[in-house]
């Protein structure tokens, strides 16, 4: 089996956890169950005294210290799970050697143990996870929540900088919070397509929740025998020293990276973001600054999945409030079309939207920035004809009216309400163009210079890739935002009930 030839189009196919390699900070050896090398990455020498020859085949306690078996073992009878990874700090593996840090994990049916030498060690870490977290739970906004987040994970590790990345649905994502050494410019605010992490990057970060590149002029390290009899290549999914892909790095180097560090917050089971660490000299965060890093990030996930259910809670009760005003106002607000000012103000205060409009009975009102009225007549049929009698949201009128491709600066996108039974009178929510309302922030770092995969690879290029990629669009309306639209349609319907009974009983 060839490995496939990665290239710009195609980086969802490498394999990032099969490379066989290792980064050369520590060295890794994969055993049998019965503790026999099975393999050893080719830099073991440079680490600890071996004799000559072969280490593969050889049984373990040939080279290590029996007691330092003995707690390895121990560790791995302890470990939960497939995936659990499990450490030990500051042990002497030989006889008079120095000591390494340790982590263990089983792998392909072999135990892969990595060693890398050991640190200074800062004290206790959970104290240092429950001190870092204290100051999270007095952040009252979700930016400086996002912002804290950034500043413990620097005041930790050291980085140059540290950016907290949010991934949105298709796979995209946005600085949203950064703290950094001061006069290296500012990633906040710039957007990335989703090429950037691609997709079995994002699912590994998923399981593996922490990765270092310590230095991208590293030269990898092969693990030896790259096969096993079965011509397996060793999973380095777990691994702590795995070298990582090319074009990523690349990637780095493009932006004048060094180094790099990521770690995932997960929420609801989902990847929502990254720590996403730089510096700009190689370094190595010690094995111990990792499980920190780690467990961090874990409470810090789980104060922000409670956060964001809040927020959800929220903002259903702040939609179930608009709604009562809305029925209120039928008795003071004679026409729907008469203020639209007024109802794009309850509506947009839940739902965003730069423009508003009303149609009814071929009567029309606009608020804020809309398409014509011709743009907006010619709307309405496209939804007759799609037979809208739920909301209808999409982030592209185009592809509902194609002439909309001309108009994006004032709508890209709507959320159209159907507001009476037979689907002809809609209030519609319009988004512009999204590339128009992010902002370009600072000036990131210039290219050093281009790499063999071209000039894409850097962050500016990358930002204009996103824009290409979402010309055209709004931001999407998300689910929660379509749900409340549901709500509110079947107030609308009420309201418009409700005003046509008041006219027909003045015409009376
Ligand atoms: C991985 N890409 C990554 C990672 C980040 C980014 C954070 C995780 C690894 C790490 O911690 O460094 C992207 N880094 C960013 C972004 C910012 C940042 C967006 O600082 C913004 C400020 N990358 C590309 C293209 C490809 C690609 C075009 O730009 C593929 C063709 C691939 N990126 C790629 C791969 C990985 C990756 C394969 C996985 C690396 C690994 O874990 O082995």
């Amino acid at each position: 089996m060839n490995r496939p030839t990665v290239d710009l189009t195609n980086c969802d196919r490498e394999p990032i956890h099969l490379l066989g390699a290792i980064q050369p900070i520590g060295f890794l050896l994969s055993l049998t169950l019965d503790w026999i090398i099975a393999r050893a990455s080719a830099n073991i020498a440079e680490f600890i005294k071996v004799d000559d020859g072969d280490l593969v085949g050889r049984p373990l306690s040939e080279i290590f210290l029996p007691e330092t078996i003995h707690s390895l073992r121990n560790r791995l009878a302890t470990l939960r799970g497939a995936n659990a990874v499990d450490k030990v700090f500051d042990t002497p593996l030989t006889p008079r050697g120095q000591p390494f840090d340790i982590a263990i994990h089983i792998s392909s049916g072999q135990i892969v143990i990595e060693a890398q030498p050991s640190a200074a060690r800062h004290g206790d870490a959970t104290s240092m996870v429950r001190s870092m977290i204290s100051r999270l739970d007095v952040m009252g906004e979700a930016s400086a929540f996002y912002t804290e987040g950034a500043r413990q994970v620097r005041a930790l590790t050291g980085f140059d900088r540290v950016m907290v990345y949010r991934f949105a649905e298709d796979g995209s994502g946005e600085v949203v919070a950064e703290t950094c050494k001061p006069g290296i410019g500012s990633f906040k605010g710039l957007h990335y397509p989703a090429s950037d992490i691609p997709v079995q990057a994002r699912e590994l970060y998923k399981r593996n929740l922490l990765r270092v590149i310590s230095d991208v002029d590293a030269v990898p390290v092969a693990i030896l025998p790259q096969r096993d009899e079965k011509g397996q290549l060793l999973d380095l999914s777990y691994s702590i020293l795995r070298s990582v892909s090319p074009i990523h790095i690349e990637y780095l180097k493009n932006m004048g990276v060094r180094a790099s560090m990521s770690i995932s917050i997960i929420v609801d089971g989902e990847l929502w973001g990254l720590f996403a660490c730089h510096h700009y000299s190689a370094k190595s965060p010690s094995f111990e600054i990792r499980s920190v890093c780690e467990l961090f990030s874990q409470m810090y996930s789980l104060r922000l999945e409670s956060r964001e259910r809040k927020e959800v809670m929220d903002y259903e009760r702040r939609a179930r409030d608009i709604s009562d005003q809305l029925l209120g106002a039928v008795a003071t607000n004679e026409m729907l079309l008469n203020d639209p000012e007024w109802l794009a103000g309850v509506l947009t205060d839940v739902i965003p939207a730069e423009g508003v409009g009303v149609w009814i009975n071929g009567n029309y009102a606009f608020w804020g920035i809309t398409p014509s009225t011709e743009q907006f007549a010619r709307i309405v049929r496209a939804l007759n004809t799609a037979a809208a009698t739920r909301v209808f949201a999409t982030d592209e009128i185009a592809s509902l009216v194609p002439e909309a491709k001309d108009y994006t600066e004032s709508a890209a996108g709507m959320l159209a309400i159907p507001i009476s039974r037979s689907p002809r009178d809609y209030v519609i929510l319009f988004r512009r163009e999204l590339v128009r309302s992010v902002r370009w922030a600072g000036d990131p770092h210039k290219p050093v210079e281009y790499g063999p995969n071209g000039p894409r690879l850097t962050p500016r290029e990358s930002f204009a890739e996103w824009q290409q990629l979402v010309q055209g669009h709004s931001k999407p309306f998300s689910a929660p935002e379509k749900r409340v639209a549901e709500t509110l349609r079947a107030t609308l319907i009420e309201v418009v009930l409700r005003l046509a009974g008041e006219a027909s009983a003045q015409r009376d």
